[in-house]
């Protein structure tokens, strides 16, 4: 006897299935009957149908080490668990407030390049002392000591905070020319979190809100220097404002992507174009909020359909990045795997040392996965495991580990 095994299948959701099977850009109100549907199957389906014409099985990890230099900020958003308030004296000082030195901070990418990192990760709080040449001379030892490391550093937030504290004071551009001479390779796409007033006022009130997230972002592709995107979804906003905040990112993306074009027409063309060739974002990157220790920790956090949903939307959504990825630590890696198949072909990498966020409220900042992880957490998944360098060449080891292509 045949059985047909029972599956709710949306009706709604056909004209959306052509739409992306035909490569065509969706609306805000495809994603939103995305959202609304109960056929949660063909939402991972079309997904993962964008997900293989772009990268087929493969699916891509770093090894990297994150460094979260200090934990002091000035400010106090409201779904963040890591900062610290800056201490008025030795007295005031919290027992788990930190501030690496310079000779810490490079011991640890050392000690990363050395176990074969080829990135480290770098972000921070707000710090209320430091001055912007403790940035740059941050980033001339680091480059000094690790040359083979690519910099990715400071999120958009920081480096509007470095507007302010430089001096004699700097511009968006000035402060970016200085870093990207100093040694900085690319930018993190944190600090994004919700693209509404809204939301903005009730989580973040004092954090620079999107549009200088999006100068900040806009200096940098202009100068060459590559970033990727983030959203930090789960907590007080709506479906509708991650949607929009989805689409503001598509729309920078083309701008970014007209610019880098006309470049490399003029370029084709024989011409000489003034100034680097224009970047874009490589990936973005929807974060799962994690509840623990926040202002914010009365809430429930995602689920982990909500998790595998917005992977997949941002999948579709999001037609001009080339990747979307899955930050194991935030959606944790079962859910990663699992998301491999909705949408997801970046995992982040090896991680090592993280402290902005921490499950269940444990306060261990110790947080790796091993390559071999990874690779198995992959292959289950039925992908092909590919190591990748920052900016999605593939990394090619000896049978010692040792780079010897990309
Ligand atoms: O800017 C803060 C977010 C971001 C929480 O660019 C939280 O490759 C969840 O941006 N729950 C930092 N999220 C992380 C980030 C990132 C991570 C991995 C890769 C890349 C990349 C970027 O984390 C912050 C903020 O948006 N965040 N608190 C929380 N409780």
């Amino acid at each position: 006897m045949v059985v047909d095994l029972p599956r709710y299948k949306d009706a709604t959701l056909d004209a959306v299935r052509e739409r992306v099977l035909a490569g065509q850009r969706l609306s805000l109100e495809d994603g939103l009957a995305l959202y609304r549907t109960r056929d949660i199957f063909t939402v991972g389906e079309l997904a993962n149908a964008v997900r293989e014409r772009l990268h087929g099985r493969r699916a891509y990890y770093n090894i990297n080490r994150h460094i979260n230099y200090s934990n002091y900020c000035v400010l106090r958003c409201k779904f963040c668990a890591f900062y610290r308030p800056y201490p008025k004296s030795e007295a005031e000082r919290p027992a788990d407030g930190y501030d690496f030195s310079i000779d810490e901070i490079v011991g640890f990418a050392r000690e990363a390049a050395d176990h074969g990192a080829t990135e480290t990760h770098i972000v921070g709080g707000l710090h209320p002392k430091k001055s912007f040449e403790w940035y740059l001379d941050m980033c001339r030892a680091i480059k000094a000591a690790c040359p083979e490391l690519h910099l990715k550093a400071f999120t958009a937030i920081e480096i509007v905070h470095f507007t302010r504290i430089s001096k004699p004071r700097l511009g968006i551009r000035e402060v970016l020319t200085a870093l990207r001479d100093a040694g900085l390779d690319s930018m993190p796409g944190g600090g994004a979190e919700i693209f509404d007033d809204r939301v903005h006022d009730e989580a973040f009130r004092a954090k620079v809100g999107e549009q200088h997230w999006f100068d900040v972002h806009h200096a940098a592709h202009e100068l060459g220097i590559p970033s990727n995107a983030t959203m930090l979804y789960g907590h007080i906003e709506g479906i509708e404002e991650r949607l929009t905040h989805l689409i503001k990112l598509r729309e920078h993306q083309d701008q970014a992507i007209a610019r880098r074009d006309a470049y490399d027409a003029a370029v084709a063309a024989g011409k000489t174009p003034d100034g680097p060739r224009p970047a874009a974002f490589n990936c973005c990157i929807p974060l799962s909020f994690i509840p623990d220790g926040s202002e914010f920790g009365h809430l429930p956090g995602p689920t982990g359909l909500d998790d595998l949903r917005t992977l997949a939307i941002s999948r579709l959504m999001l037609d001009n990045f080339a990747h979307i990825k899955a930050f194991w630590i935030m959606q944790s890696p079962k859910l990663s795997q699992v998301a491999l198949n909705w949408g997801v072909d970046d995992f982040d990498g090896t991680v090592v040392w993280y402290d902005i966020t921490k499950r269940e409220g444990r306060g261990y900042n110790h947080q790796e996965l091993t390559v071999e992880q990874i690779q198995r957490l992959m292959r289950e998944a039925g992908c092909e495991p590919v190591e990748r360098d920052s900016l999605y060449n593939v990394v090619r080891r000896d049978a010692d580990g040792a780079v010897v292509g990309r």
